[in-house]
């Protein structure tokens, strides 16, 4: 028999529309949901892998235990009751924080995992919390934090009627866009331009989104701070700052004008490679242009001065007077009100031992993860709970860390893949695959352009013997509970009754809750008409409620006194270790990451509908800087920095800046006990063993992982 099922793709943020067709219990195909009311049929090459991902014979759908290098298929039963006495033990013996956890990014498009994740951290009391925030967006959600009162409350371009946006640090064409759920920007930026807009891309390289761009300016990697303090400044100097409605929302307009003082476009010039003249007239158009909206992601975020750009991205928009308002940056409304639910977010708490940073968000930097664990003294880490994460191929000096992984008394990892990462764990609890449970996207309808929930159905029923993530989690939780003892048996006997309901029917009912208590929700008048999880689950093909809307100053949290810091003063502190950057370039090469449309970070390697056609762990250089070294397209190159040294095959293309190399993250499957067996064939190197772990944004504590200083030499032998 055949039959589609209509849900969204959990790959990247983008949340398009999908259409599974299924035959005879198979899937045939995966195609794009031309009725999605999102999406409108878009995908990109990633969603048709999700058949090879539900196929693929290497993921693991049973308990691993691991004896020495030999991994033995056991029991639920037994792996719960091993994963617990074995984190409970390093617990008993060295406290709560000498156990760490590290959550990767999938954890983010599981519903299941985000409802009940916080049920396994309370069972695990520790203050060693690890993710990949840290390696990504808390530069910007610490400006939030600091800003409006919020780290999730977080500002998203309208690109949907902007005018004019200047990208900086962004490749949405490749990566469908971050912190800015919108599918198919392709068409989005086409549909700019075609009203009139404009498209300007700042970027080392001249990426897939530069070439759809009307201007492209090559930036020296790490200096968009300098670059945006001077197109700040030049607002000022030409009268041409407008806080429109918000005037009595934002605070210390008059210290952020001092703060970029000094920072004239001809003092940046030199560094960040951009004219004066250029960076002028980008002010100007930006504050000419009926509405505007300044982007920055990662290429902004994870740099030394991540959250001081990230805050002057923010400042740009609020002071030109493109903030709250359409074609600007504005703050959606997501259909459940997430900043209700959620307690406020909180920073320093406590500190890094290693890193002095603060705590942000209940983090730590996990560019620190490793030295935790080598690191003698009070509150070492010796054991490690991994969840939907590979910070072997992810974290800076990966290499290092899994050196680390290998001393650990004891690890636990909750991933579907015996990966680089879980494969020094002594225990996998493997859920099933996105298919096989339902999905109602929390996270990202925060950061949507236009308010569009979508219920996932489960395409396929739990196979017998298998559990979800949120199956794993609160099983895990009790066994901890229990392993603890005294009342911890009656933790255990509450989490025992929630695994009794279902944790798919109470993550369900715990929607319809949030859902009709939203903005678009009936409240407590179930007579009224209103967003339910009934309604929501009728809508096949998603719903749209609409774009973001104007919301301030009502929407700023109360702790925030409804207004908008502009200044925060750690930040205006920064200001000055900004000043100290400022000089020319050095003759070292800088190395930056780049994305590619058929992969995900480090976990497609192993669909073989990704990995087809040409190597794509590949540096790219400049023709200019590998003639000076005597290299040619296809040689085999040894790029080493500070930490470590890789050998890849080069690519000259004039699409990097001088003086830039680019070389994709995620690659490096060549470890003994590993079973990715397509991954391992297009193994490739790990940029991560580049990167340097000592590295990070001191305010934030998110890793460095652009502009990375390194030597380029041709190896002897050629490939
Ligand atoms: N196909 C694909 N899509 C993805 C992913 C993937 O792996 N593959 N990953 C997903 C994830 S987890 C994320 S977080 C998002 C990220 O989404 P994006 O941030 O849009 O993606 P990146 O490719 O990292 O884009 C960063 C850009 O910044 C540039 N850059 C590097 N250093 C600097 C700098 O110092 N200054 C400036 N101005 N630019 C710089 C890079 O050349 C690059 O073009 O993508 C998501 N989507
Ligand atoms: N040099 C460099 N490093 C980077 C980046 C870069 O641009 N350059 N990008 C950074 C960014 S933005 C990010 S987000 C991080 C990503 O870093 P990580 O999240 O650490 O790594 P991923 O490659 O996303 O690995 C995801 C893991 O989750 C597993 N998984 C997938 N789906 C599920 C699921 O539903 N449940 C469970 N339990 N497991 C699942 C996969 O098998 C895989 O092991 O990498 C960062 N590292
Ligand atoms: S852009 Fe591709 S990977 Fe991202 S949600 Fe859409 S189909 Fe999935
Ligand atoms: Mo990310």
């Amino acid at each position: 028999m055949s039959r589609v099922v209509y849900r969204t793709c959990i790959l990247c943020e983008a949340c398009c529309g999908i259409a599974v067709h299924l035959d005879g219990g198979r899937i045939s195909k995966i195609t794009g949901d031309e009725r999605d009311r999102a999406s409108r049929g878009y995908i990109c090459a990633k969603a048709a892998a999700l058949k090879d991902l539900h196929e693929d014979p290497d993921r693991l759908r049973y308990p691993m235990r691991r004896t020495g290098n030999t991994w033995q298929r056991i029991g639920w039963k037994e792996a719960f009751e091993l994963a617990a006495a074995g984190l409970a033990a390093v617990q008993r013996e060295h406290g709560n924080d000498a156990a760490a956890t590290y959550l990767g990014e999938p954890f983010v498009h599981n519903l299941g995992a985000l409802l009940f994740n916080d049920v396994l951290t309370a069972a695990l009391g520790t203050r060693k919390r690890f993710s990949a925030n840290s390696l990504d967006q808390f530069p910007k959600q610490l400006i939030s934090h600091w800003m409006y009162g919020s780290g999730l409350f977080v500002s998203v371009p309208d690109v949907d009627r902007t005018d004019y946006m200047l990208v900086i640090g962004a490749n949405p064409v490749v990566s469908n866009g971050s912190l800015m759920t919108a599918p198919d920007m392709p068409a989005r930026l086409r549909q700019l331009r075609e009203r009139g807009g404009k498209i300007v891309v700042i970027d080392p390289r001249r990426s897939e989104t530069a070439r759809v761009a009307d201007e492209h300016h090559f930036i020296r990697p790490g200096t968009d701070a300098l670059l945006l303090a001077a197109i700040v400044r030049c607002l000022f100097t030409e009268n041409r700052i407008r806080l429109r409605e918000l005037g009595s929302v934002v605070h210390g307009l008059e210290i952020v004008e001092k703060a970029v003082a000094e920072f004239t476009p001809e003092v940046v010039a030199a560094t960040v490679g951009i004219s004066p003249e250029t960076i002028r007239s980008i002010a100007r158009d930006f504050s000419d242009a009926p509405s505007a909206v300044c982007y920055g992601r990662m290429g902004t975020s994870t740099v030394s001065f991540g959250t001081t750009a990230s805050w002057l991205v923010e400042v740009l928009n609020i002071v030109s007077g493109n903030f709250d308002r359409a074609g600007g940056a504005m703050f959606p409304t997501p259909p459940l009100d997430v900043m209700r639910l959620q307690p406020p977010t909180e920073r320093g708490r406590w500190r890094s031992r290693i890193s002095g940073t603060a705590e942000f968000m209940g983090e730590l930097p996990a560019a620190t993860l490793a030295q935790e664990i080598t690191t003698p003294g009070d509150g070492r880490v010796r054991a490690l709970l991994t969840f939907a994460g590979n910070p072997v191929l992810s974290s800076p000096a990966g290499h290092q860390l899994s050196d680390a992984l290998g001393t650990l008394d004891f690890m636990v990892s909750i991933d579907f893949y015996l990966n680089e990462t879980t494969r020094h764990a002594d225990i996998i609890l493997p859920p099933v695959g996105p298919l096989e449970h339902e999905h109602f996207d929390l996270v990202f309808q925060l950061f949507a352009v236009r308010a569009t929930p979508h219920w996932s159905p489960a395409v396929f029923d739990l196979p017998p013997d298998t559990k979800s993530d949120a199956d794993i989690l609160i099983e895990l939780a009790a066994g901890l509970c229990r392993a603890r003892g005294g009342v911890g048996h009656l933790a255990a006997l509450a989490l025992r009754a929630l695994s009794g309901i279902g944790s798919a029917r109470a993550a369900r009912m715990v929607l319809d809750a949030a859902l009709r208590a939203g903005p678009y929700g009936n409240g407590l008048r179930p007579w009224r008409a209103g967003l339910t999880l009934r309604r929501l689950r009728a809508a096949e093909h998603g719903m749209d409620l609409g774009p973001m809307r104007p919301c301030l100053p009502d929407q700023l949290p109360e702790r925030a006194q409804r207004r908008i810091d502009l200044a925060p003063p750690e930040i205006v502190a920064d200001m000055l270790r900004l000043r100290s950057c400022l000089g020319p370039a050095s003759a070292e090469l800088l190395l930056i990451g780049m994305r590619e449309a058929r992969t995900l970070n480090s976990w497609s390697h192993n669909l073989p509908g990704l990995v087809t056609g040409h190597d794509r762990c590949v540096l790219h250089m400049n023709h200019a800087d590998a003639e000076a070294r005597s290299i040619s397209t296809g040689d085999l190159v040894r790029i080493s920095s500070r930490v470590g040294a890789i050998e890849v095959p080069v690519r000259l293309t004039d699409s990097v800046a001088q003086g830039v190399v680019a070389l994709p993250h995620g690659y490096g499957h060549g470890s003994d006990g590993i079973r990715l067996r397509v991954a391992a064939e297009h193994a490739g190197a790990s940029i991560n063993d580049l990167t340097d772990p000592a590295a990070i944004d001191p305010l934030s504590g998110n890793a460095v992982l652009s502009g990375v200083p390194v030597v380029v030499e041709r190896c002897a032998q050629t490939s």
